[in-house]
């Protein structure tokens, strides 16, 4: 395996624009490849055709691969890509060639490596780097390709993570020096990526600098599966990766507004590689090397960028022009970025000052509403999806969704209504909160959803180990946690309980499990009061002081509960469950709750209150 190059990579960031080579497609194009040039002799009785499959030319026409890296890094890149775009069994089943994807990779890291090699050797104070490519696959893994059936999926993300697992492998045995995973158009086939990637690093024991980069499809602004570039940011930062961007689709023009927002917000070298221009009639690019250069020369001056090349239509001239555009311009110089819980469905949402509390709609959860459990048992999922809207419209800025009831297949619940809410935008705007007291459930959703959720919940019952290994695969299905107070000895219920059990908590994940505290959310347990039994009385003061304890002494975590508990007591009357609701938020809110799984629509006002009921709840 090739040396870790990873330092000499940054310092070559931190001093200049590194180039990223062309297009690959474009420059095969130009032999007029035919059936036979394809296949080889290694392939010459392949019972399939393949023409067009174009990583396989690294196993049969490698001189020719060779001779275009080598175009590129004439032309000043600095980073070349492996051609291995499709090399994934995904891409390559429609050839029937899924058996040699890890021969491909480790044929296309080699190749790459050798060339980047030899142009270093020539030239050893510029360094040149090889990116290993991972491609979107020709698959989709939150949209369904049956219009009649919007909950059908024609890959999984289990499938996607095997076959990207068989892909990373090979590109670091054949020796690259970073993995790209890229032209990112639904991000939960980059989450399966990742996943995938982490994983093979883990196994290793060594990692290697990631960079991310996805395709705004159209001039909506958003990737093919509808996510806007900050809510796609917030699905993947998880990994920190090396550089952060966009490419393909767009040309230079109509990438930029993209390409200057993702350098506002994110907090990690910025990428960039558009196509020379919108395709014309005949599907071919004609922006001139001149016309892309000044466009990404531009986007370097005014300090958006780290790294910068060419996607479909591009070349060698292409390359060269821009590498003279960005050579001495000052790269973007990273910014540090305020440390919030960012989540995400198709949009934003970021938690922090400008919300200083954040509505979880509960009405989505087979135990806590018998309407909507009869829904799901009953197989009506446009009417339970209609629940979810109602909760969305009513202000909900999260949904809360629990499928745990003993009549159902709670799994299968929970992945059918996540990729049923996937295709309604107006639902999957917001993101989503998994709500389940089996990991295996919580577990299939995290593979449902696109953007960043929020795992509700895990807590240390069955002790540490168990507790750290759900938190760090969370964390690599990339979303937040909700950890409840409790422990191997119970559910906490007094302050001292509560204080005690967080801090534990906390201290775990910190320090053991490098989780970061803004996607830790605390929930202290909300339980019912008046229920008769004289120890029950505290419990919704135990759990505001809990609040403030937390705040001051658990920095940067969030704090949220489930707020329709307190009432249990009162259930038949809601006008008293709702002034209780109304009071307790308004004290804990104060002291420092910042979500809560709410009825959303019908919070009260305090001071609108019954001033005699609203003096009794006090
Ligand atoms: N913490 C965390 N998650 C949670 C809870 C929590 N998830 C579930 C629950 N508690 C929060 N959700 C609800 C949802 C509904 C009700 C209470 C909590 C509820 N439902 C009415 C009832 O049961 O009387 C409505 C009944 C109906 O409509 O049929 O009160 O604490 N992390």
């Amino acid at each position: 395996m090739q040396p870790d190059r990873t330092a000499e990579l940054k310092a070559c960031l931190e001093r200049k624009i590194l180039v990223l080579d062309g297009a690959m497609g474009t420059m095969i194009q130009r032999h007029r490849l035919q059936e036979a040039d394809y296949r080889g002799s290694r392939f010459a009785g392949h019972a399939h055709d393949l023409k067009g499959n174009n990583d396989l030319l690294v196993l049969t026409q490698p001189d020719l691969i060779r001779a275009i890296h080598a175009e590129y890094l004439t032309a000043g890149a600095d980073i070349i890509e492996t051609n291995t775009f499709n090399s994934t069994s995904v891409s390559q089943a429609d050839y029937h060639l899924e058996a040699i994807v890890h021969e491909l990779n480790v044929a296309g890291a080699q190749l790459a490596r050798s060339v980047c090699d030899e142009f270093t050797a020539r030239d050893p104070s510029r360094p040149r780097f090889v990116a290993g490519g991972l491609g979107p696959t020709s698959r989709t893994a939150s949209i369904s390709p049956d219009v009649n059936d919007p909950g059908y999926r024609n890959t999984s993300f289990d499938e996607l993570v095997g076959t990207y697992s068989e892909a990373v492998r090979g590109l670091c045995e054949g020796g690259v020096d970073i993995i790209l995973v890229e032209t990112v158009f639904d991000t939960l086939n980059a989450k399966a990526a990742l996943f995938a990637v982490e994983q093979y690093f883990e196994q290793v024991g060594r990692r290697w600098p990631v960079m991310i980069s996805g395709t705004i499809t159209d001039a909506s602004g958003r990737t093919l599966s509808g996510q806007t570039a900050e809510a796609f940011w917030n699905s993947l930062n998880h990994v920190r990766p090396l550089s952060f961007g966009l490419n393909c689709a767009l040309g230079a023009a109509e990438l930029r507004q993209y390409v200057e927002e993702l350098s506002r917000i994110c907090d990690c070298f910025i990428s960039a590689y558009p196509n020379a221009g919108l395709p014309n009639a005949f599907g071919g690019y004609d922006e001139t090397p001149e016309q892309l250069a000044a466009e990404v020369s531009d986007w370097a001056r005014q300090g958006f960028v780290n790294i910068v090349g060419g996607c479909c239509g591009t070349t060698p001239e292409h390359i060269a022009a821009i590498s003279r555009g960005v050579s001495g311009v000052k790269p973007r110089a990273v910014p540090q970025v305020e440390r919030k819980l960012r989540l995400s469905g198709l949009e934003p949402f970021n938690v922090g000052k400008e919300s200083l509390f954040v509505n979880v709609g509960e009405r989505t959860n087979v135990t806590g509403s018998k309407a909507f459990a009869r829904m799901i048992l009953e197989g009506r999922f446009d009417d339970a999806l209609a629940v979810a809207r109602q909760q969305v419209e009513n202000g909900a800025q999260v949904i809360d969704i629990n499928m745990d009831e003993a009549m159902l297949d709670s799994k299968a619940a929970m992945e059918r209504f996540l990729k049923l809410i996937a295709s309604e935008p107006d639902i999957s705007r917001v993101p989503i909160m998994i709500d389940s007291s089996k990991w295996e459930v919580i577990e299939a959703g995290l593979k449902c959803i696109q953007g960043k959720g929020i795992v509700n919940s895990i807590s240390m019952k069955e002790g540490e180990a168990e507790f750290l290994r759900q938190a760090r695969l969370a964390r690599r299905y990339g979303a937040a946690v909700v950890v409840m107070a409790f422990d191997e000895s119970g559910q906490a219920d007094t302050y001292a309980r509560k204080t005690e059990i967080c801090a534990r908590a906390y201290q775990l994940l910190t320090e053991q499990a490098a989780f970061p505290p803004e996607d830790i959310i605390f929930d202290p347990n909300i339980f019912a009061i008046a229920t008769g039994i004289e120890e029950h009385n505290n419990y919704a003061v135990d759990f505001i002081e809990a609040c403030k304890w937390i705040r001051a002494n658990l920095p940067g975590a969030q704090i949220s509960g489930g707020v329709s508990n307190v009432s249990f007591s009162f259930r038949g009357n809601d006008a008293v469950r709702e002034a209780i609701h109304t009071v307790f938020l308004y004290h804990a809110v104060k002291a420092g709750l910042s979500m809560g799984i709410v009825n959303a629509g019908m919070l009260g006002v305090y001071d609108d209150l019954d001033p005699a009921l609203r003096d009794k709840v006090e």
